[in-house]
């Protein structure tokens, strides 16, 4: 078994109601457990002018391969009618692998762990509910990110409405 970090994020379309139906559709998975959720945020874009993101995090246990596993969270983000057209734009939901255990990987398809995880508060400052200790490649732990970071724009929600 893996465990597994990854991001959800959504800002078209109900945001709160595509995480839950995403967090729905993992849950039902036979080969991924979710153990653990993060709070959910409301982040000011990246990138172009858009609306703001409902951000989160969740740590999943699973056996599928770091492959089998983007295959399957990109089928979720298909069945929520995701459409790519603006690089960094706005989407219907975007679920990013964040770490898969204490792997590095560097593929065509798959870099883990995420290469933007250090420069973004909405995956640090989620990522930081379900466990601060875990550590990039190059030696700081999300924790120690965090604090050199800008959480400009980043507002806990405290409870799920949309
Ligand atoms: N890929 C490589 N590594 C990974 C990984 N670790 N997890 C490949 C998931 N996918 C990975 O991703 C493009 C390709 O990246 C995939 O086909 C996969 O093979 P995508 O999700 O199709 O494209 P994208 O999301 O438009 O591009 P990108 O560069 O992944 O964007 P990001 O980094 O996900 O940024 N602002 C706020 N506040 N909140 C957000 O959530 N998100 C973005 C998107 C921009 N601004 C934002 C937010
Ligand atoms: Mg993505």
């Amino acid at each position: 078994m893996a465990v597994v970090y990854i991001a959800l994020g959504s800002n078209m379309d109900s945001p709160h109601g595509q995480l839950d139906s995403a967090l729905e559709a993992i849950t039902q998975q036979p080969d991924m457990e979710l153990t653990a959720l993060s709070s959910r945020y409301q982040t000011a874009p990246i990138g172009p002018q858009q609306p703001d993101f409902i951000n989160a995090a969740a740590e999943l246990s699973t056996d599928l391969s770091p492959l089998a596993l983007l295959d399957a969270l990109q089928a979720i983000e298909q069945q929520q009618n995701r459409v790519r057209s603006i690089h960094w734009g706005p989407r219907t939901l975007d679920l990013d692998i964040l770490f898969y255990d204490n792997l590095l990987m560097d593929s065509e398809r798959l870099i883990i762990p995420h290469p933007r995880i250090g420069e973004r508060a909405f995956v640090l400052v989620p990522l930081a509910d379900l466990n601060p200790q875990l550590t990039l490649p190059s030696g700081e732990t999300v924790a120690q990110l965090l604090t050199n970071c800008s959480q400009h724009g980043i507002v806990k929600i405290e409870s799920s409405e949309d």
